[in-house]
Order: structure tokens, then C-alpha cells, then sequence
């Protein structure tokens, strides 16, 4: 395929997943909208209409919860095809919401609307009107998810990292029991191979966290300390570090000075504390577990995602070199785990396979960081399995074989990226 036939069949997918404000990740499988699929599509939107692009992260925030929240799904229309949908979750909210966030992109996201907008008019009146709630969200996070003041945030819920059945959540999710919950059916199952999804043990720990979440009303006070899973990901914090460094910088330039003060000191703390996850053993990232305080012993690509924050230069040094080690043992990177420990498994999820987003936002930080070799590497596989398997969910870093669902959104937006890159 060519470069403009890639770009072709990507702005297709795009425009076949709108159902008008917002996307849907792909058709069957995941038939709502998603917080962070949703701000990286916009980046996708923005090659071909710039104003639409706007709109998927105006759809999102018009959703967000008073206290701050921006949730993980918005149910905008009732879909059978999906479970837990929207009468599980019960969270009340005018149009029915998730009851749990992900992974902060946006204020990454709108900078990079903003400064490569072609409409500065509409980019500047967008762009302004979206700080604040960006900045609220911010806000919500350290209330909400850092009450110790430690400069990182925990998720509470493994699908709220957006790295759902990582090897990291398995030491603690075996505190989280799994009786007592509500018979289920899975949805996602019928759409996609179960080889390649989390297993029936993880499903039923996701929904207890749920019904647990739930018998408290929802209620973000109380969340945190009443979950048994609490974990700092790294992956996670880099994302929302990145994000409040690229609003305050966007704050600046729209002379909103309050608010830009306030996210630069957001993304200098969380920077600090950030380096308490450094593994010197294995040369990356870790999580920690918060309940117990012990890092977790499993180097995934969340550990390799804080190359899309400003780590210091001989940590970007560091992850590049184990992205290219990574590179030798397989033929695309980025896989999820590493593939030389023995939990590695090339088709199941965010076990081994690789991910088009996380590809492009390490992609993106080491490029920043002058790491310029392991960022091509990235880009010239990314590009690869898309023209060996075409724009699946995720792909088998091994042999490139397409797997999860197919004409995903997220994949057809990073495509453009990566061509604009290239
Ligand atoms: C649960 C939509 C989402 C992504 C996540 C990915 C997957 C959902 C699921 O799909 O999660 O949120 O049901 O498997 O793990 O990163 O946002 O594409």
C-alpha cells in the first residue's frame, strides 16, 4: 500500500466510526465513546478537519462529572453489544456514564490542536475554552487519587489505566476477590477471539471493583481508600505529567496565567516524584502497589511510557536502549511486556501484543528527548504491521498477526500521525 493509500483507508475508518461529535473505537466490540480514544482520534481528525477534531473533545468534556472526572466511557445512545453498559455502572449522571477515568491525554491532545491548527482564530476560542475543565480534571486527580500528597496519582481500577489485563495489576488483583458478584455475560467475547482477551479470573475481579465503586455511590471521596487495588502506574502519571506541561504552556499562550501556573506546578512535582518508580535493575519504570509500597516486578511498556514526559536525559537514554534491546528479540515493536520474561504472552492483550498509541506516545517523548534512532525504529514498525495486517486493535509483536478488533479508530489516527512524522 502507499503512503496515500494508508492515509485513504485511515480518514475511511475515521469517517466510518463517526456517529456524529463523537467516535466510536470500532464498530461491535466497543460501540460508546472512550476518554482517551477519543483524544487521540481528534489528533487523527485534525489531517482532514480540523473543526470535527475539536468537536470529539468537546463531546467528551461535556460529560465531565462535577467534581472534575472526565469518565472513561459515555454511553451517548443504549448498545447491547457491550457489557458492563450503562445500567451496571448506575452512576446517575444525566447521560449515563463509566463511574472511572483513564489515561489524562487531553491536555496534550489540544496543545497539539492547537499548534498545528490551521484556524488560529477557532484554535484560540477552542483551545481556551477547554483549559479549564482540562485544568479541573487535573485538580480532581490530586484530590481524588494522591490524598497523601505524594506528588503521583493511583488508579483504583486496572481499566482505567487503558492497559487493562497488564502483568502489573496481577500481584495486586489477588487481593481483590472475585465471589458475591452478579451472574454476567461477557459481549466482548462474541466479537473477539477469548485467546486474545483478559481471562474470565480478571473479568470477574473488574466487575467486583465495580459493584464495590457502586454500593458507595460513586461517591470520589470515599473510592480510593475503600478500593483493595490502588496502584501508581508509571505509564499512567507520565501521561498526566506530560498533559499538565503541555497546558500550562498552552495557558501561557493564551495569557491565562492562573491556570498556567498551577499545571507548571502540577508537572514539576509529578516529575519529581516520578523518579521514585526508577527500576536501575531493569532500566525502566516500575509500578508501584500502593497498598503495600513495594514496586511491582514486571517491566511493561508503562513502564517504558514515561519517555513521553521530560524525565531527565540519561533515563530517555536508558528507555531507548531497552526499546532497541526489545527490538532485537522481536520484529515490531513496542511490546506490551517484556519479551524476555516468561509472563510474556505475543497474542493476549496488553500481555506482549503491540499498540499503535503507546507506540506513538513513546515515539513522540524520545524523538523530544534527541533519541532520535529507537523513535524511527517505532515509527518504521508501526507503519510495517499496517501494511502486513491492516488497522486492527493490537498486533502480535512476533509475527505482526492482526488481532482484537479491526478498522479501530485509534490505529487509523495514529497511522496519520506517524505519516506526517515519516
Ligand atoms: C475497557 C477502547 C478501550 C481502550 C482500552 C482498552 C479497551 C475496554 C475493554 O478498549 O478497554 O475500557 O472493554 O476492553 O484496553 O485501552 O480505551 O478502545
Amino acid at each position: 500500500m502507499s503512503q496515500t493509500d494508508l492515509a485513504g483507508h485511515a480518514v475511511a475508518i475515521l469517517r466510518e466510526n463517526d456517529r456524529g461529535g463523537y467516535t466510536v473505537p470500532t464498530r461491535g466490540l466497543y460501540p460508546f465513546q472512550w476518554n482517551w480514544d477519543s483524544c487521540l482520534t481528534a489528533l487523527g481528525q485534525r489531517h482532514f478537519d480540523e473543526s470535527r477534531a475539536w468537536t470529539e473533545i468537546e463531546t467528551l468534556f461535556a460529560h465531565q462529572w462535577p467534581d472534575g472526572m472526565v469518565p472513561h466511557i459515555v454511553f451517548h445512545r443504549p448498545d447491547a453489544g457491550y457489557f458492563p453498559g450503562p445500567e451496571v455502572w448506575a452512576t446517575g449522571r444525566p447521560v449515563p456514564t463509566s463511574g472511572i477515568t483513564q489515561p489524562p491525554v487531553a491536555g496534550f491532545a489540544i496543545r497539539r490542536l492547537w499548534e498545528r491548527a490551521a484556524d488560529r482564530a477557532a484554535a484560540d476560542a477552542r483551545a481556551g475554552a477547554l483549559v479549564e475543565r482540562v485544568a479541573a480534571w487535573h485538580r480532581w486527580f490530586h484530590a481524588a487519587r494522591d490524598p497523601d500528597g505524594e506528588g503521583l496519582v493511583a488508579i483504583i481500577h486496572p481499566w482505567e489505566s487503558g492497559r487493562d489485563n497488564s502483568v502489573d495489576w496481577d500481584i495486586p488483583f489477588e487481593r481483590v476477590p472475585a465471589d458475591g458478584i452478579a451472574p454476567y455475560t461477557r459481549r466482548d467475547t462474541q466479537h473477539a477471539d477469548p485467546a486474545h482477551r483478559p481471562t474470565k479470573a480478571q473479568y470477574d475481579r473488574y466487575l467486583w471493583l465495580l459493584e464495590r465503586f457502586r454500593a458507595l455511590g460513586w461517591d470520589n471521596a470515599r473510592l480510593h481508600d475503600a478500593s483493595p487495588f490502588r496502584v501508581v502506574d508509571p505509564g499512567f502519571n507520565a501521561i498526566l505529567i506530560r498533559s499538565a506541561a503541555d497546558l500550562a504552556e498552552l495557558a501561557a499562550a493564551l495569557g491565562m496565567d492562573a491556570a498556567a501556573a498551577e499545571s507548571r506546578a502540577l508537572a514539576a512535582r509529578g516529575l519529581a516524584a516520578l523518579e521514585g518508580l526508577w527500576s536501575a535493575a531493569h532500566g525502566q519504570y516500575l509500578a508501584r502497589d500502593r497498598v503495600t509500597g513495594r514496586l511491582i516486578d514486571s517491566a511493561s511498556s508503562g513502564g517504558l511510557l514515561p519517555a513521553f514526559a521530560a524525565i531527565p536525559p540519561a533515563r530517555a537514554a536508558a528507555l531507548a536502549a531497552r526499546v532497541e534491546a526489545q527490538g532485537r528479540r522481536v520484529r515490531f515493536v513496542v511490546p506490551s511486556h517484556d519479551p524476555a520474561d516468561p509472563r510474556f504472552d505475543a497474542r493476549r492483550y496488553w500481555r506482549g501484543p503491540v499498540w499503535l498509541v503507546v507506540n506513538y506516545m513513546i515515539a513522540d517523548g524520545l524523538a523530544r528527548a534527541g533519541q532520535a534512532e529507537a523513535a524511527a525504529r517505532i515509527t518504521a514498525d508501526s507503519l510495517d504491521l499496517i501494511r502486513a495486517s491492516g488497522f486492527a486493535e493490537y498486533y502480535d509483536p512476533t509475527d505482526g498477526a492482526p488481532l482484537g478488533g479491526g478498522s479501530f479508530t485509534w490505529t487509523a489516527a495514529m497511522v496519520l500521525e506517524f505519516l506526517a512524522r515519516a
